[in-house]
């Protein structure tokens, strides 16, 4: 291997999907030599401990298919555990670092029903307390380590940076800026002033399908490449980004990697998050009720194919890019689904859907009752949901889970839907059409539920 790449970028909360998606795209990038990441983990030390050894290096498998094709990737230069916060303020004074890339998960933003940062939750109050005794004291929620690295940056006059969200969640810039400066706000007007004029929050939608690591794909790549890698990356053929962005302080040429810049991500997001995502989490509940653990096991499994087909055409609907493009792009979702080479686990899915069910459904709910339809395929995702919450299907797996699960679980399932709905969105239970489409497709998921309720 040629030798790491310098650093000139950070990424927060490195994970399977970062290492399949923006380091892959660096990697490829024409000017990969001039790049490299100094990446950062959430709160698990787990990947930061198996890449130290390794020097950053780490065999990405592409499961397509025609087979395995594993490939190292170089350019993550440092690889810290997220409480190296000393690490974090280093790379953010830097000012040869241009860009900060992050995955954080939806529920990493900490947002409250409004989009501002949410002070309800304790993680944020302590770290706002920790923050404004001491700007370089260790932080722990993504907002907090945001800010703070860009106070680090401001106080050694390092200049602007762009801060760039992947993870899915519309407008994720925004979203990014707003609870940055939110936290800033919270601890020091003048750096919340600074940040506004200064960093550049830039907007991207991100696409691969990547399961965990398993010990099977760690096997494979001994056999494959006669290494032993403690922890390679399974990911599919398919990749895409989607990005928004000023870069005043630069950036790699993703574009020679196959990146779109655009101007506006919002047509490519929507109909991301709506087609792939939303699919994706009426398979993790309905498919897993019905037996399934896999993506592919659902996606071939006639009911639940009906139920995403219904899901889509109720979504494309409201979409705006071209509708014959969104035919070929639901088409490609099948074979995507259906690669036999790719485990991707429902329960995988099945997590945070308190959060991810909102940016999922919600707008083509919204949409369709607008127009005076029930959208079935979404209310088959919600009735899926709910039971998931009774204890069917994929294990819950959700901080933020906790008023649905009380709702869900409150009595017989037709007097519990109206409560778990209005917990997804105020007012939504009272739409006493859709919450009886609910009870339909639960009775379809299962019938003794019901009969029992
Ligand atoms: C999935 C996504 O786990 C999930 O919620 O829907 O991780 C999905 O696999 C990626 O967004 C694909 O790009």
């Amino acid at each position: 291997m040629p030798p790491a790449p310098p650093v000139r970028m950070i990424h927060l909360g490195i994970g399977n999907f970062h290492r399949a998606h923006q380091a892959w795209y660096t990697a490829h990038a024409e000017d990969a030599a001039d790049w490299g990441y100094a990446g950062f983990t959430g709160n698990s030390p787990r990947i930061s401990d198996a890449l130290a050894p390794q020097d950053g290096l780490y065999t990405l498998v592409t499961q397509g298919a025609d087979g395995d094709h594993p490939e190292v990737i170089g350019c993550l230069a440092e690889v810290h555990p997220a409480a190296d916060h000393e690490a974090l303020l280093t790379a953010f004074a830097d000012p040869k670092v241009a860009v900060v890339t992050i995955t954080v998960t939806e529920q990493g933003y900490l947002r409250g029903p409004d989009g501002r940062l949410d002070t309800s939750q304790d993680v944020v109050t302590d770290d706002i307390a920790t923050a404004g005794s001491d700007p370089r004291a260790a932080v722990v929620s993504a907002p907090a380590r945001i800010a703070m690295g860009l106070a680090a940056r401001r106080a050694a006059g390092a200049g602007a940076i762009t801060i760039l969200s992947c993870d899915n969640l519309p407008a994720n810039g925004e979203a990014a800026r707003q609870v940055v400066i939110d936290f800033a706000e919270a601890v020091d007007p003048e750096l919340a002033a600074w940040i506004a004029a200064t960093v550049d929050f830039a907007t991207s939608m991100v696409d691969r399908i990547t399961p965990a690591t398993t010990p099977a794909l760690a096997a494979r790549v001994e056999e494959l490449c006669g290494w032993v890698d403690a922890s390679p990356v399974p990911t599919e053929p398919f990749h895409e980004w989607v990005v928004a962005g000023r870069f005043p302080a630069g950036r790699p040429r993703w574009e020679t990697a196959g990146a779109r810049m655009v101007d506006d991500v919002e047509p490519y997001e929507q109909r991301k998050l709506w087609l792939l995502n939303g699919s994706h989490s009426l398979l993790a509940y309905a498919g897993s009720i019905r037996g399934h653990e896999t993506v592919e096991q659902a996606i071939k499994d006639p009911v639940c194919r009906g139920w995403v087909e219904l899901f889509w055409a109720e979504a494309s609907r409201h979409l705006v890019l071209p509708q014959e493009e969104n035919v070929a792009y639901r088409q490609a979702l099948v074979e995507r689904f259906e690669n036999p080479n790719i485990r991707h686990n429902l329960a995988q899915i099945a997590h945070d859907g308190s959060t991810k069910l909102v940016v999922r459904t919600l707008p083509t709910i919204r949409e369709e009752r607008a127009a005076g339809r029930v959208p079935r395929g979404c209310a088959t995702a919600l009735a899926a949901w709910t039971l998931h919450l009774r204890g069917l299907g994929a294990p819950v797996a959700d901080r933020l889970a906790g008023p649905a699960l009380e709702a869900a679980t409150s009595g017989p399932l037709d007097a519990v839907v109206p409560k778990v709905l209005d917990t997804l969105a105020p007012g939504l239970g009272s739409d006493t059409a859709l919450v009886a489409c609910v009870l339909e497709q639960a009775a379809l998921l299962d019938p003794e539920v019901v009969q029992a309720g």
